[in-house]
């Protein structure tokens, strides 16, 4: 059959089987990544997740090429909020409240332009678009029953943000035993000092959570 794969990681290198693998895509949203969103209405720089967009497309382009499985998720709710809980609702003092009308809509609700993915990552045919009420793309998802059924051990982590919806699913994937190669240049942080801070936490300790590596290591390896 098809070999194994093995490119440079953190904390060391990062082997997988192709068969066995998938990209995840983590809520590369506008309602994130452009003004007048949501992560904006938390009084972020939204240009500082853009660096992402670029080297994300490549690898994406890349699992396409391979027909390997791409997994989308987006972070979002109910049009009635049903699935929001007033404890998220009521965090913070932000300019607008998810469930609110911004220039891309409703912050934070599906079906709303804000709430899609920037047209540079849109889903295409055939790839799984997951939405979660959550950080986490597991909690009150079937991200795990998607990957099991597919036989996916390994996964190719990229999205936003490195501390919060990166790592509570890097983490939760690592708990149901799946290995996880988070790619540095395709996560970003509105903190550059906590997208460093996450993924050194993967890493340490011998990869105590998975595997830290780069676009360009991953596909260097795929050719
Ligand atoms: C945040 C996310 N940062 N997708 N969501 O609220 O990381």
């Amino acid at each position: 059959g098809e070999p194994m794969i093995t490119l440079p990681a953190e904390p060391f290198p990062f082997t997988f089987d192709p068969r066995h693998v998938a990209l995840l895509c983590i809520d590369f949203q506008r309602d994130f990544m452009e003004a007048g969103g949501f992560g904006e209405s938390l009084g972020n720089d939204v240009s500082r997740l853009r660096g992402t967009i670029e080297p994300t497309s490549r690898v994406l382009t890349a699992f396409r090429r391979h027909g390997w499985p791409v997994i989308h998720t987006r972070e979002g709710h109910r049009p009635d909020l049903a699935d929001l809980f007033p404890a998220k609702r009521d965090r913070g003092s932000p300019a607008l409240r998810i469930g609110e009308e911004g220039p891309m809509g409703r912050l934070l609700v599906r079906g709303s332009a804000g709430h899609g993915i920037v047209p540079e990552l849109a889903p295409v045919a055939g790839e799984v678009v997951l939405d979660k009420p959550g950080k986490g793309s597991f909690y009150a998802t079937d991200l795990e029953t998607i990957l099991r059924a597919r036989g996916i051990t390994s996964l190719v982590v990229t999205g936003v943000t490195t501390e919060v919806c990166v790592q509570t699913t890097v983490r939760e994937a690592n708990d149901r035993g799946f290995e996880s190669l988070v790619l540095a240049d395709c996560t970003a942080s509105y903190f550059p000092e906590f997208h460093r801070s996450a993924l050194d936490m993967f890493s340490a300790q011998g990869g105590i959570v998975g595997w830290v590596g780069t676009s360009d290591a991953l596909l260097a390896a795929l050719v």
